[in-house]
Order: C-alpha cells, then sequence, then structure tokens
C-alpha cells in the first residue's frame, strides 16, 4: 500500500495522521550510513545508484517516516554547470575558485540533467519502483547555491555574497537567471523521473532583511516556482532564520512553507495565511533533551499545527551527527499516536 499522507497534508487535505519525515535523515547518525560512508564519499554514492537507492530508503525502514528524501547534495548541479566543487569532511562543500566577475558568471553552463547527471535520475527512477512513500525531489535555493557559489564554501556572515548582491544587481541578476533556469530544469527532471514532492533548500536566505530578499531574491523565487507549478507536485520552500521571511515566502507560489524552531506554529501560521501548509518545526537540538521534554514539545508543534489543514510534522533543520537514532524512532512514534484533540489543550 502507497502512504500518500506527506503528499495529502501538503495540499491541506484530511489525513488520519500528521505526517513526518526529517531534513538529513538519511546521515551520520546511522550506523550503517557510516559503514557505507567508509567505502564511498558523499559525492560517490550519488554516482551508485544502487547505493544512492540503499541509502535514501534506510530512514524509511528505520525510523517509519512518511516521505524519502533523496540521497543527494544541493551542491550537485552547481557542479555539472562547470564550477567543481569538494565536500571536506566537518566543512561542507569548497570551491577553489569561487565567482567574483563577470566573467565567472558567463561561464556558468547550462546543463542537460538526462546528460550530465543520468545516475541522479536513474537513483530517482529505482527508487520510485521500490518506495511506499513519496519521493522528495530537491534543489538547492538561489540565494544559498549563490553563496557558496561566491564564497566559495560555507560563510557566517555572506560578505562577499551580500557585496556582489548590492554592489553590482546587475550580475547579481546574471547569476538568478542562470540558477533560476538550472533549479527549473533539474526540478522538472526529478519530477518526470519519479519524485512526487520537490523541496527548495534556501538554507541561508534568512539572513536577508525582508527589504533585499523582496528586491534580490523574492522575484527570483516567484519565476522559480511558476516555472515548476505545471509539474503539479507540492513545492516546499525552506531555509533557517527566516521568521522576518514567512509572509513573502506564502506568496512566491510555494504550497509548503519550512519554518524553524524560533517561530511557533501558530504565529507561522497568522504569518503565512491559509493558502499554504506549514512544515516544521522541532529544534534538532531538543533531540537531546529527556524524552518526557521531546513529548511535551512536539505535542506543542502538534497541536499547533493541526489547528489548521495542511502540517507535515519535520525539525527545523537536518538532524545532528550525534543524534541517537531511537530518539527518532520515538519522535516517529509519537507523531504518529497523536490525533487532534487526544492530548488536553
Ligand atoms: O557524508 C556526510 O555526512 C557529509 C555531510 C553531508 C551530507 C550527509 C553533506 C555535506 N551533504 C549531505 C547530504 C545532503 N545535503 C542531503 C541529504 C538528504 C537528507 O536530508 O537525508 C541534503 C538534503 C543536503 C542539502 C544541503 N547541502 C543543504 C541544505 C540543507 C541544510 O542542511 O541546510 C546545504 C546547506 C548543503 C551544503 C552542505 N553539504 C554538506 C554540508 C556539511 C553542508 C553544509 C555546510 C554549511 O554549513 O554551510
Amino acid at each position: 500500500m502507497f502512504n500518500d499522507t506527506f503528499l495529502r497534508a501538503c495540499r491541506r487535505q484530511q489525513t488520519e495522521r500528521v505526517p513526518v519525515w526529517f531534513m538529513r535523515q538519511a546521515g551520520r547518525y546511522d550506523v550503517d550510513y557510516r559503514a557505507i560512508r567508509k567505502r564511498y564519499t558523499l559525492v560517490e554514492i550519488c554516482e551508485h545508484p544502487e547505493v544512492c537507492v540503499e541509502v535514501t530508503k534506510m530512514p524509511v525502514a528505520k525510523l517509519g517516516v512518511d516521505a524519502a528524501i533523496l540521497f543527494s547534495d544541493i551542491m550537485i548541479p552547481v557542479g555539472a554547470m562547470g564550477l567543481p566543487f569538494v565536500i571536506k569532511e566537518n566543512v561542507g562543500p569548497v570551491i577553489d575558485s569561487p565567482i567574483r566577475h563577470e566573467c565567472d558568471v558567463n561561464r556558468l553552463q547550462p546543463f542537460d540533467p538526462e546528460e550530465s547527471l543520468p545516475h541522479v535520475l536513474q537513483t530517482i527512477r529505482l527508487l520510485k519502483q521500490e518506495l511506499t512513500v513519496p519521493l522528495i525531489g530537491f534543489v538547492g535555493g538561489p540565494f544559498t547555491l549563490a553563496s557558496y557559489m561566491v564564497e566559495g564554501g560555507p560563510s557566517r556572515d555572506y560578505l562577499a555574497t551580500k557585496q556582489l548582491m548590492v554592489s553590482r544587481p546587475d550580475l547579481w541578476g546574471h547569476l538568478m537567471d542562470k540558477l533560476t533556469a538550472m533549479i527549473i530544469e533539474y526540478g522538472a527532471a526529478q519530477v518526470h523521473a519519479g519524485a512526487a514532492a520537490l523541496q527548495v533548500f534556501d538554507s541561508w536566505v534568512g539572513s536577508l532583511s525582508p527589504s533585499d530578499f523582496r528586491t534580490y531574491v523574492k522575484p527570483t523565487m516567484d519565476r522559480i516556482f511558476a516555472g515548476l507549478r505545471h509539474l503539479d507536485v507540492p513545492l516546499i520552500y525552506f531555509g533557517v532564520n527566516t521568521g522576518e521571511l514567512l509572509s513573502d515566502f506564502a506568496t512566491t507560489g510555494a504550497t509548503v512553507v519550512g519554518v524553524d524552531w524560533r517561530v511557533p506554529i501558530r504565529t507561522a501560521r497568522a504569518r503565512v495565511g491559509h493558502d499554504v501548509a506549514l512544515q516544521g518545526n522541532f529544534d534538532p537540538a531538543m533531540l537531546f533533551a529527556p524524552r518526557a521534554e521531546i513529548e511535551k514539545r512536539a505535542h506543542e508543534i502538534l497541536l499547533q499545527g493541526t489547528e489548521a489543514p495542511g502540517f507535515v510534522f519535520n525539525l527545523g533543520h537536518g538532524v545532528k551527527p550525534t543524534t541517537d537514532i531511537e530518539v527518532l524512532r520515538e519522535l516517529v512514534n509519537t507523531v504518529h499516536a497523536f490525533t487532534p484533540g487526544s492530548s488536553s489543550r
């Protein structure tokens, strides 16, 4: 039996229970993932469909989550655009020759996903046959991808990115155009191969003020979702620290808005209105709290989430590598056992 609870919640339809999945649900907290990572690098996992299928399926079997997320990284298509990167252990993506000038942006190449990333699409086709839950495909958001491309790696303050954005709006626009085309094409290819939903991880866009978001990023997001809309799959827009951007997120054309733990779900709902679903927002650090505390906090989120149709339980950001898998399992059970009204309000 195919479990479509997640898809129905994204579309704000009735569900018997609240669906749950976790960002970074395949990862180092899991002993089998660590064993596979001893033999393959992250990029090598992505290049071997049979391994990538196994890694993607692991959390579905072990945790009982209601959706799978393709195992990949937001930087994979950036490599295919002709900007080489490496993933450094305990650091993240690093680019030797970051984008700073006109010629760097000009050099970025459009690519055919079938030609340049056939292994990713093959992985999705295999998963489509094997999974009994929906597969979430994903792409990096334009600000977040640009931040790695311009900074050359992870950053605290995005100085070079913001400098380019405000001092060379023409060049920023050119970069946004190229990323828009890539995101739409690559997202569509994932859906055609079998992804049932798409999440745009614009993890670091919350570093912008609302006014800068509206000027420099929102028009790009509007175009991206307009270009993906015809695929008729739920489109999730997520970033951290986006409390002040949530009302703008709601009008990008996203079906679902991701929320981190800094904003209570009830507050988020007031900011986004009733035309989008919400996803979130358990603080991943609180998975290290005592069990009773975890349950209490999960219930608070569930109570607020079920006040209106359209809620997907998730963390506010990715699972930390030292998380106890048993705690994740229990959290899934807590979410699944919850029925609105079952807890005293
Ligand atoms: O093998 C490892 O454990 C290396 C760590 C790792 C992993 C597991 C990286 C390097 N990428 C990934 C996989 C990954 N990346 C997934 C897997 C699917 C799942 O959720 O189970 C996803 C969705 C991503 C997307 C991604 N990559 C994001 C957006 C999500 C987020 O966490 O905000 C970002 C920002 C990246 C960049 C990146 N890649 C890797 C790291 C450590 C980082 C973050 C670096 C930074 O802090 O800037």
